[in-house]
């Protein structure tokens, strides 16, 4: 059994165990062992962020390991990771020569390449991604797939192109990605402009999504950063302009990892365990035989027939001994977004009992009318179910406060509070909660206006957000 979901933390920790995401077992803090169960999930999820990407990046892999110097390079980077880097100092018994970090992230690796790949104009735009692992040693309270110290899918891209424009223009394409990505998993999310003193070590800018967890806090679920010629000066990444002068190129990078499998988890799942959305789930749909002695053959009959039709989807007979009960349970438990029960009466009049696990309703539909079409219109409005219900309960989790009173309380609550504060006084509300940022754009099922006065000073403000954070 898991605690109801009312009781966030303790269902998070139980759910990804029990639905066999991950064994949290293993004897390192901070890192964790995907099950097949998990690993298929991640599996489906990153391979529609792949099919995004591969548009128009290509997919690349750089080394694990960072000599010193390099990581060393560029100064607010590493005063930015310094903390948090895990360094190799030995093979075997001797002590290295260089030191060699364990990447926390690929800006140092990828750039000194970079330097060496990017010639004239026309080698311009360049973009390539890679998922991989990245080890940081994080002192916060770790956390399954939201705080981890080895990332173990961490997407990241970057990028260079001619001038700060160009450059920009990636990162609100990167931004459209983004977007198409977590609405195909029916995750609602919004856009901030972090504070100058939260953007990423080395960037000019940080544009994060942040979503809201069932507890109220919210989790950053993917980050795009402008890095304009920064790293480019640090590692001399030049390019011969079309009329033959040499420029630095502008960079962006921006990243996603497992987090976006802990919010889908968390944002859609009930107190039965998870709700997986139709393209993701590892198993999409279950048939289920309701088995009475002597009347088992039509059954199985019918059971295999409905299998044998729908075989182009990861579907699941679950013809096991277990009582139908059970079954039920297992398969809930797994988010498997369509079940089918065929007992008897089913199978004597060529019928089925069809169940959404959102929705948990029986309905008898007639066996003819079950078609691979009917079960992608089936899929496809369970994700719209799943979007609509996941916006009501992230919208009933923001308040938007107009003076600072307000502020205080509602996020003392657990609310994310949206409010207006001018750039002066932005950092004031550090002292309520964590600083969001300026909201970059108001999300389509949120009403609310962009501009309005400083609720500190009065002045010209902009809407930013304020809440708790994972
Ligand atoms: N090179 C750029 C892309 C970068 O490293 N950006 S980042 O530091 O912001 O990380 C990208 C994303 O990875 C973050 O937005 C966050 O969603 C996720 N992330 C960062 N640290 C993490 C950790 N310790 N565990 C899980 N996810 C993490």
């Amino acid at each position: 059994m898991l605690p109801p979901k009312s009781e966030f933390s303790d269902w998070y920790h139980e759910v990804i165990q029990q639905a066999e995401i991950m064994d949290i077992r293993y004897p390192v803090k901070g890192l964790y062992v995907w099950l097949p169960f998990g690993f298929k999930l991640r599996q489906l999820v990153y391979s529609k962020l792949r099919e995004i990407l591969d548009r128009d990046h290509d997919e690349v892999y750089f080394p694990t390991l960072i000599p010193e110097e390099l990581l060393m390079k560029e100064s607010e980077h590493i005063r930015g990771f310094e903390d948090e880097v895990y360094w190799i100092t030995h093979g075997g018994l001797e002590p290295l020569d260089v030191k060699l970090a364990l990447r926390p992230t690929s800006e140092t690796a990828i750039y000194p390449m970079f330097k060496l790949w990017v010639r004239s104009h026309a080698d311009l735009p360049l973009r390539v991604y890679q998922i991989v692992n990245v080890f940081r040693y994080e002192t916060k309270h770790t956390r399954p797939l939201i705080r981890l110290r080895e990332v173990t899918s961490f997407k990241e891209a970057h990028t260079a192109h001619r001038n700060y424009e160009e450059a920009e223009k990636q990162v609100l394409n990167a931004i459209k990605l983004y977007k198409e990505f977590y609405d195909f998993l029916a995750i609602p999310y919004m856009i901030f402009r972090r504070p100058e003193w939260d953007k990423f070590p080395g960037a000019d800018y940080t544009i994060a999504f942040d979503t809201i967890m069932p507890d109220g806090r919210t989790l950053q679920i993917g980050t795009v950063h402008h890095l304009a010629d920064n790293f480019a000066k640090t590692f001399d990444i030049k390019y011969e302009t079309p009329n033959g002068d040499h420029a630095y190129v502008h960079q962006t990078c921006y990243g996603i990892s497992e987090r976006c499998i802990a919010s889908l988890i968390s944002i859609h799942g009930d107190d039965l365990g998870l709700i997986l959305p139709f393209d993701v789930a590892p198993v999409q749909i279950v048939i289920i035989p309701i088995l009475y002695k002597g009347k088992e053959e039509g059954v199985i009959e019918l059971s295999r027939k409905l299998y044998e039709r729908l075989k182009e989807f990861r579907v699941v007979l679950d013809d096991s001994d277990e009582r139908p009960g059970a079954k039920y349970y297992k398969w809930e438990l797994k988010g498997v977004p369509i079940r089918f029960e065929i007992g008897p009466r089913e199978a004597e009049n060529n019928k089925v009992v069809v169940s959404f696990r959102d929705e948990r309703r029986k309905f008898s539909v007639a066996f003819d009318d079950v078609t691979p079409e009917r079960v992608v219109d089936w899929g496809r409005g369970l994700r719209e179910r799943l979007r609509w219900k996941a916006i009501e309960s992230v919208r009933e989790k923001i308040l938007i406060c107009r003076s600072v009173e307000d502020v205080a309380d509602a996020v003392e609550k657990r609310l994310l509070v949206l409010t207006y504060s001018c750039e002066d006084c932005e950092r004031e509300f550090e002292n309520y909660g964590s600083v969001l940022g300026k909201l970059e754009e108001v999300p389509e099922w949120l009403d609310v206006s962009l501009e309005g006065e400083c609720v500190m000073c009065g002045g010209k403000g902009y809407l930013v957000g304020v809440a708790r954070t994972y």
